[in-house]
């Protein structure tokens, strides 16, 4: 999508102009995955007109493939206008203009389906679900659980001015339970699905994938990995791509440390340290409960656990504290630090830690999409440990 930002604060009705840029939830995440240096493709329609040539052209800038973008001559690019508030607080005003626009013709018929699923992570957002019933039937059948799939991430990205008082809730719990890594905002499982009890609440409520990560604003970002979830992250991102761990974090990172129900762990250098490539990509031990002794890292050492009464999060990472210039986007950025460093077999607490300062860059800028920070940068500052998490 377009999006037009507000030159000034203020209500749509007083603004006098809008910068164009460029934003939408799946592209976002594409293009800061892109500008990190990894190969993504982004799978989309837009009009044949002047914003669907900006669209492709600075999407393909960051690095994207958008060769498998489609060009609609009877339909416009979905627009949409937003406002902000004083000091980039969250009270502002959306207006889209994206009914019958090109990306709302999407459907199984429409779109490459060997393109999209050509992929190791296939991202969707709960966004796209609600522009049409052929978006719905399309991720209907992406989200369907098949041998041979992509690992399929999804962001709920819960907009009720999109869904109205429809049936936005149930499609998205649906969608959710379908997907292997689900991103989802404490507050927005809240507002959707009236889950109330912290991330252990949304856990409970959304057992099924095997990477839970609850946002939780200024607070932090909370994961939950089962051991099928990290099995499935081991097969798919094997030990190679570890590479460019911090080998002094190793050992907080990999050590789980194990919380009590409500207190979240917290990261700690003094752990000791496990030798990198010790246990694999995106893989985490099983919650200890109880006195369980905890599980030695490695795939093969993954036992099922039966279902806690109580679900324990695998790593909760406070957030770094930013001056927020438009909080719009930041969801997508975190989403796309996480599942970088997951490409990249970090263990789970980094990858929260990339999706926080990746979310960072995000919300110090105006627009929906900042570019991440450099690999090397973002290691170094992952590594701060402590000091910059609290
Ligand atoms: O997450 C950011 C998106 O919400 C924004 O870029 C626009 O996709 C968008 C939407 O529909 O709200």
């Amino acid at each position: 999508m377009v999006t037009f930002l507000p030159t000034r604060p203020g209500r749509l009705a007083d603004v006098p102009s809008f910068e164009r840029a460029i934003g939408g939830a799946e592209s976002n995440v594409a293009c800061a995955l892109a500008a990190a240096g990894h190969r993504v493709r982004w799978v989309s329609r837009v009009g044949a007109d002047g914003f669907g040539d900006h669209l492709v052209e600075a999407i393909g800038r960051y690095g994207v493939d958008v060769a498998s973008v489609r060009r609609d001559p009877g339909r416009p690019t979905g627009v949409y206008f937003r406002t902000a508030g004083d000091r980039g607080t969250d009270a502002h005003e959306v207006a889209y203009y994206r009914a019958g626009s090109a990306a709302s013709a999407m459907s199984v018929e429409s779109v490459d389906l060997d393109a999209v699923r050509s992929g190791r992570v296939l991202h969707l957002s709960g966004i796209t679900a609600a522009l049409s019933q052929g978006c719905l039937g399309l991720l209907r059948e992406l989200t369907a659980r098949r041998t041979g799939r992509p690992l399929v991430s999804f962001d709920v990205n819960y907009r009720v001015g999109l869904w109205g008082d429809g049936d936005g809730p149930d499609v998205l719990l649906e969608l959710a339970r379908g997907a292997d890594v689900v991103f989802v905002g404490e507050d927005e499982a809240e507002e959707v699905w009236g889950v109330t009890g912290g991330p252990e609440g949304v856990r409970a409520a959304l057992p099924e994938p095997g990477v839970l990560v609850v946002k939780q604003g200024a607070v932090g970002a909370t994961a939950f990995v089962s051991a099928a979830g990290g099995r499935g992250l081991v097969a798919r991102f094997p030990a190679p791509l570890r590479s460019g761990s911090v080998p002094a974090l190793q050992g907080a990172a990999d050590s789980l440390a194990q919380p009590s129900a409500g207190h979240p762990t917290q990261p700690s250098a003094s752990r000791p340290t496990q030798p990198a490539g010790s246990r694999a990509a995106g893989e985490a031990p099983a919650p200890k409960r109880g006195g369980t002794p905890s599980v030695p890292g490695g795939a093969s050492h993954l036992r099922p656990t039966p279902t806690p009464r109580t679900p324990q999060p695998t790593a909760f990472v406070p957030s770094p504290h930013v001056h927020i210039a438009a909080a719009t986007g930041a969801g997508d950025a975190f989403a796309a630090g996480f599942l970088s460093a997951t490409l990249r077999g970090l263990p789970v607490r980094e990858a929260l830690r990339h999706g926080h300062l990746w979310a960072a860059a995000t919300l110090t800028a105006p627009g929906d999409l900042a570019p991440p920070p450099s690999r090397d940068h973002a290691d170094r500052l992952v590594a701060l440990d402590d000091v910059a998490w609290e």
